[in-house]
This record gives structure tokens, C-alpha cells and sequence, in this order.
């Protein structure tokens, strides 16, 4: 059974040790971070033993508790998706790639409770939703009743930083739904950090080119069940609804209620729904905002957002992530989603054997790839393969190593990438879309990107010197040493 909805998983989460209550008054102006830091950041804690998720039940200033590092680490989001290993949810995607058109009855009868269960993914739309108990509009629209924080000392003010997102295409009519953080201006007003290559800019830029004074209509929605919450961070691509993708990874569907004052639907069970319009001929300037590169995001224009009418539960969790020097929460939700999303990496270039995002690579500046090499140039096809899959196109570094390289073991990756490099040969430079945060680019969302290829050289590449073997014991040493090792008592 999917969680009901984000208290339901704060129990579960409670029940398996895994969360914390604070009592104590803790302020969201950076209080709340440091003391973040110091649980989910501690530097002797394992990667799979990080600190809790943190429930502060009292959040000076604010009568809604605040829940924070709530997917902070891979047991949490074995948790959050209801799987014992990550692996499991790569493994039923294969099987929806893996289906084909059926050919004979009997493979399509075998497929039918596939593809039963495929539609039974769509989301579902209802009458009334536990985010309708309280509905508050005109002058009780008020976002500093939330405990909205200040990450950082140099952040422009209090930001949200874990909506869902939603609009439509105003052409296809189609629904997206995107992670964008959202600084808080005054009690009605937010920016609204569309990064321009996201699915919620284009629809602002189409919205705009047909109607240049107009505005589009913009609900956002703050805690939900885990994977609805988790759903607006998934790169998948533009028109793919993900709430249908929700509903494939709780298996079932997600259900949605129509908003009060706008025709958008918005997760039912949702904690706290903000809703409004975002005006297309207004930008204002947003940032600077402590980011998940560990700097500062500097200040740049982007949309406003006006809330017109708030409606949440009768007592609301505001779930809310700091970002910052990695790892930090956003590290592990990110490699579940590389996890996750592997299998369909693979189908369209089987070639890819494994693939590693280092948390201190941000995501964006480092991919390590393990191809199993077969023809010429292999390594630069997967580059430009990857710089033109979906956000993967923003990877700054790509490091292209061969199969028998473990891409986990980082120290593997320094010492055999290293040793197979000829640099002037073997790098290659692209000029292209890169990530709005990139702040070392010559300019923001363009500049150049590199992929390492370091795989072995082979002759048809103009290599024609002989490439040495990596050393290994030959197995018959290997087991006669077994053999006398107890008597050898070292
Ligand atoms: C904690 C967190 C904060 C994020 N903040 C932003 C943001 O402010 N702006 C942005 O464009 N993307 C942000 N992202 C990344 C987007 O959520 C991600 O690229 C998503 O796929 C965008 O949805 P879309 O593909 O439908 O545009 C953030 C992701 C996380 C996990
Ligand atoms: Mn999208």
C-alpha cells in the first residue's frame, strides 16, 4: 500500500529510527541549518548510516512544524520509494522498456496485467482532498505563517525550497511539474526560479510569445506522499506527466483535486497548496541564495509569483531541504534518481555499463561512464550521447573509462582513467548548453563542457604502440598460496 500521504511516511520513518523531533524554539533564519549540518553532515558517519530526518515541532515564529533531511540517505529513499534495494525500482522500468508490440495472442494475453497495470498509474482526479481543510484567501494570504527558511547568511531572504510546481503547456495543455525554488518577497509575492532549459520556462515563454501582457496561471504544492513530493526533481521528458510517474512509483495512482481559484489540479493529499499566477511581463531580480554547489548563486532576474489563496491540512507539515556544501539531501535523492534511471540510459545505448555522479561533482560537473568499447571512437560517440540526454546535457565533465573499470571505486577511476590518458589526445571540448549555476562558465546557461576518453587506444584509433595488461596474480598462485596460507600464520 503507497503512503497515504507525508505524516504517514513521517510515522514510518519514526517507527524505523530513522527520524528525530527538536522541541526546542529553533529559529528558520539559519538556525535550523546549522543544526542540519551538523546531524545529516557529520564526516564520521557512513554514507548509508547519515544523520536522521529532522522533525522541528516548533519553529520560532511559525505554529507549522518543519520536517527536513527526509530522504538524507539511501536507506530513506529505499523507504520513500518501498523497496528493499534501490536496484528493485531500475529493475520493474526494465521491465516496462522490455515490453514490445506483441505479435501473437498469447503474448499479448501475457501482457495485458502489464499493461493493466501501466493505466492504473494515471493519476486519479477527486472531489475534495485533505489540502482543502483550511482555505485562506484575500487578506489572510499570509506565506510567513510557514517556517520558511533562510539557508544561508547571504541569501536574498527566506526561500521555499521544496515545491512541486505546477503549469501547463500552454499549447498542448499539457501538465508539468518541476522542483523550482521560490524566494519569498513578502506575504503574497515569490520569485520563481524557472532555470530557462526547464519544462516550467518554456511554458512561461510560450505563454509569453502569444500573449506578451498576459499571465499564467501557477499552484505549487508542499508535502505530499514521498514519491509525489520526490516527482518534481525527475528528469524525464517535457510532456511526460510526472505525476504519472508518481503513480508508477508509489503503484498507484496519485490523486489530484482541482484548485479554489484556478483550473489546475494539485496533489490531494498535499500538506500545503499555494495558488496564483506568474504575470509574463514581469521579472525581478532573485538570489543570492546559498546553492548546492556549496557557493552562492548570484542574483539574476527571473518570474514572479503572486498567491492569491493558500489552502492546507488542519495541522500541516511544511517539508522543506537545505542545500549546500555536498553531500547534503539533495546528494541522495540525486543518486537514487541515477539509479533509478540507469536501466533507461541502457536501453538507449546499451553499450553503457555503469555510471557514477560523485557527490562532490554537484551532478552537473562530473559523469563517469563504463562503456564496453567496440568500434573506433566509441568514447566520444557516448560524450555527445550524453550531452544531448535530456538535463544530462549539462554534465561539465565526462570521464569515459572501459568496462572493467569499477565507476563506484573512485580511487579505481583516478588511477586507471589517469593511466590512460594521452591529454592532448584524448580530450574533447564542446560548446553548449550548461547549468544556470554554473557560475565559472563565460556566461550564464552557455558555455564549454569536456569528456575525458579513457578507455584503452586501440590501433584502428592510430594507437599502434602495444597496450600493457593490468597486473593480476594468475589464479594457480593464488590457490596454492590459500592453501599453505594458515600455516604460513601471518
Ligand atoms: C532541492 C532542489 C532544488 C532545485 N531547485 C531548482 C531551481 O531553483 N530551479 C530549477 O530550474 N531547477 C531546480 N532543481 C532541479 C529541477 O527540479 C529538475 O531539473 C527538474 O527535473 C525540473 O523539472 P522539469 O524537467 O519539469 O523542468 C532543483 C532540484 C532540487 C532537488
Ligand atoms: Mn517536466
Amino acid at each position: 500500500m503507497a503512503y497515504r500521504d507525508l505524516r504517514e511516511f513521517v510515522r514510518k520513518l519514526e517507527k524505523e529510527g530513522e527520524l528525530q523531533r527538536i522541541r526546542a524554539d529553533v529559529d528558520p533564519v539559519l538556525e535550523i541549518t546549522e543544526i542540519t549540518q551538523r546531524i545529516a553532515r557529520d564526516p564520521n558517519r557512513k554514507r548509508n548510516s547519515v544523520g536522521p530526518a529532522l522533525l522541528f515541532e516548533k519553529p520560532k515564529g511559525s505554529r507549522v512544524p518543519l520536517l527536513v533531511n527526509t530522504f538524507g540517505s539511501v536507506r530513506r529513499m529505499e523507504l520513500a520509494f518501498e523497496v528493499d534495494r534501490l536496484e528493485e525500482v531500475a529493475d520493474r522500468i526494465r521491465g516496462f522498456l522490455a515490453m514490445e508490440t506483441p505479435q501473437g495472442l498469447f503474448d499479448k494475453i501475457k501482457m495485458l496485467p502489464k499493461l493493466a497495470e501501466l493505466g492504473s498509474f494515471f493519476p486519479k482526479s477527486v472531489k475534495d482532498g485533505d489540502c482543502k481543510e483550511v482555505i485562506r484567501t484575500g487578506t489572510h494570504v499570509n506565506l510567513l505563517d510557514f517556517p520558511i527558511l533562510k539557508c544561508w547568511p547571504q541569501d536574498g531572504s527566506r526561500f521555499i525550497t521544496f515545491p512541486l510546481v505546477f503549469t501547463r503547456n500552454p499549447e498542448s495543455g499539457k501538465r508539468n511539474v518541476g522542483m523550482y525554488r521560490m524566494q519569498v518577497y513578502d506575504k503574497n509575492t515569490t520569485g520563481m526560479h524557472w532555470q530557462t532549459q526547464k519544462h516550467g520556462a518554456e511554458h512561461f515563454r510560450r505563454a509569453r510569445a502569444a500573449n506578451p501582457d498576459g499571465k499564467i496561471p501557477v499552484s505549487v504544492a508542499i508535502g505530499a506522499d514521498p514519491a509525489t513530493s520526490l516527482a518534481g526533481m525527475l528528469p524525464i521528458p517535457p510532456d511526460l506527466d510526472e505525476m504519472m510517474f508518481a503513480g508508477f512509483l508509489r503503484r498507484e495512482p496519485v490523486e489530484m483535486v482541482k484548485c479554489e481559484t484556478n483550473d489546475l489540479e494539485v496533489p490531494a493529499n498535499s500538506e500545503i497548496v499555494l495558488e496564483g499566477y506568474v504575470s509574463l511581463n514581469e521579472m525581478r531580480t532573485e538570489g543570492p541564495f546559498g546553492d548546492h554547489t556549496g557557493f552562492y548563486s548570484l542574483e539574476g532576474e527571473f518570474p514572479v509569483f503572486h498567491v492569491e489563496c493558500i489552502t492546507h491540512k488542519k495541522d500541516p507539515i511544511y517539508l522543506t531541504t537545505v542545500v549546500g556544501p555536498p553531500p547534503q539531501e539533495d546528494f541522495y535523492i540525486g543518486y537514487a534518481v541515477e539509479r533509478v534511471f540507469l536501466p533507461v540510459m541502457k536501453m538507449q545505448y546499451p553499450e553503457i555499463v555503469d555510471v557514477a555522479m560523485p557527490a562532490e561533482g554537484i551532478f552537473h560537473n562530473l559523469m563517469i561512464v563504463a562503456i564496453r568499447k567496440s568500434y573506433p571512437g566509441h568514447a566520444r560517440k557516448i560524450m555527445n550521447a550524453i550531452w544531448s540526454l535530456g538535463q544530462a546535457m549539462f554534465t561539465k565533465v565526462i570521464v569515459v573509462v572501459d568496462h572493467d573499470v569499477n565507476v563506484h571505486d573512485y580511487r579505481e577511476v583516478v588511477w586507471k582513467a589517469l593511466c590512460a590518458l594521452d591529454p592532448e589526445r584524448d580530450i574533447q571540448f564542446s560548446l553548449g548548453p550548461v547549468d544556470t549555476l554554473d557560475h565559472a562558465q563565460r556566461m550564464q546557461d552557455y558555455g564549454s563542457k569536456m569528456g575525458v576518453d579513457a578507455t584503452r587506444k586501440w590501433p584502428t584509433e592510430g594507437f599502434t604502440r602495444p597496450w600493457p595488461d593490468e597486473i593480476l596474480m594468475d589464479s594457480k598462485t593464488k590457490a596454492k598460496i590459500d592453501s599453505i596460507w594458515k600455516i604460513l600464520d601471518l
